[in-house]
């Protein structure tokens, strides 16, 4: 629920729990009882590789939350900016780094100031892997629409589209 309105998305959290218009915890719950998943090391090796690929070897990148989206074929993700992580991370441009699996989808990358053009849209396919860090890490994104029924045969009955996004919370 975002204000009382139901999300048209479904999301899982691993790591760190995200409630929007919150802040991170590690609890699933309000009574705190019902721990986070955990954040699997094969989703912070894939976003370190991903990160060295587009930033060089050099540099800091310690990812421990990932956001795993449902999305069916009508939903869509308004513009926003990624700024639930410690203003240390933030200011650092750590990235955020998204994989994209199933129907794909058309992803709208704004500028840092507002929801208005300039923006870049950019269709996201199965397999591909977006990645904005750096002056970019705050760039208002979302998405527009899916492409219904485009995801390879290959992943079976899967239906919409599946998103990770993995980031550095910096609260470790
Ligand atoms: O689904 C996507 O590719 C984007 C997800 C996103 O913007 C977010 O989780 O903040």
């Amino acid at each position: 629920m975002a204000g009382g309105t139901p999300l048209s998305i479904k999301s899982l959290y691993l790591g760190w729990n995200w409630r929007p218009g919150r802040h991170y915890t590690k609890f699933v719950d309000e009574q705190e009882q019902v721990s986070v998943r955990e954040f699997p090391a094969e989703l912070a090796q894939l976003a370190q590789r991903a990160y060295r690929r587009t930033f060089g070897a050099s540099g800091s990148f310690v990812p421990d939350a990932a956001i795993i989206n449902w999305y069916d074929e009508n939903a869509t993700l308004s513009l926003h900016q990624d700024k639930g992580e410690a203003n240390s991370a933030i200011a650092r441009g750590s990235p955020v780094i998204t994989v994209s699996l199933g129907d794909s989808a058309l992803f709208r990358f704004g500028n840092t100031a507002t929801r208005s053009k300039p923006y870049r849209d950019v269709t996201l396919e199965s397999g591909d892997l977006f990645v904005f860090g750096g002056p970019s890490r705050m760039a208002y994104h979302g998405i527009v629409k899916l492409y219904a029924r485009t995801a390879p045969p290959a992943l079976g009955p899967l239906r919409g589209r599946l998103s990770i996004t993995i980031r550095e919370t910096g609260l470790a």
